[in-house]
């Protein structure tokens, strides 16, 4: 089974809740294999909405690259994520960061993500879980991404440290 690493963001409501719903109902439909601390980080994009918070977690799955995503999209929408549109605030956002070293070009679906090599708010929770990890496209490990990030404005602090969320991950959240 080919390891997934999955971006987690919320910017509305109860940020902290909405992640740990998140990480609930992935691991009904996956196996958690590790997870990072949650980040608080600024906006990127639309840099006129609330911070977010972010975590990056590492999955196993038999589940397709098309089917995953079907997946993380309906749990968005059980979590209560309402089509606000494009980098509007969101009670939950699931990315699909890497699978495996599959590169999947379809529409709708992109693999490795488009931007996640210029994204603090990816970047440090991953290298926290794998900073080994090389981009199948750039052909260059985590560590050395955000060693390159070149952009001073993205803001990224620790807000719940990674041996909580673990605590928590053995524990029913709902
Ligand atoms: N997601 C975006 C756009 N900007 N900024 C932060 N800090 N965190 C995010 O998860 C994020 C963002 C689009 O999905
Ligand atoms: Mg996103
Ligand atoms: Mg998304």
């Amino acid at each position: 089974m080919p390891f997934v690493y999955l971006s987690l963001g919320s910017n509305l409501g109860n940020k902290y809740q909405n992640i740990k719903k998140a990480i609930y109902f992935l691991k009904l439909v996956t196996k958690i294999v590790d997870v990072s601390s949650i980040y608080l980080t600024s906006p990127q994009e639309n840099k006129n909405q609330p911070w977010f918070y972010n975590c990056v977690l590492k999955i196993s799955t038999d589940l397709s690259p098309k089917k995953l995503l079907e997946v993380v999209k309906s749990i968005e929408k059980i979590i209560g994520r309402k089509d606000r549109g494009r980098y509007q605030p969101r009670v939950i956002d699931i990315d699909i960061l890497f699978y495996g070293n599959k590169i999947v070009h379809k529409r709708g679906l992109i693999i490795p993500h488009k931007k996640l090599h210029r994204r603090a708010f990816v970047l440090y929770p991953m290298e926290e879980i794998s900073p080994g990890y090389t981009h199948p496209v750039l052909h260059k490990k985590v560590s050395i991404l955000k060693r390159m990030l070149n952009d001073n404005t993205q803001k990224v602090r620790v807000r719940i440290p990674r041996r909580g969320v673990l605590q928590h991950l053995r524990l029913p959240v709902l």
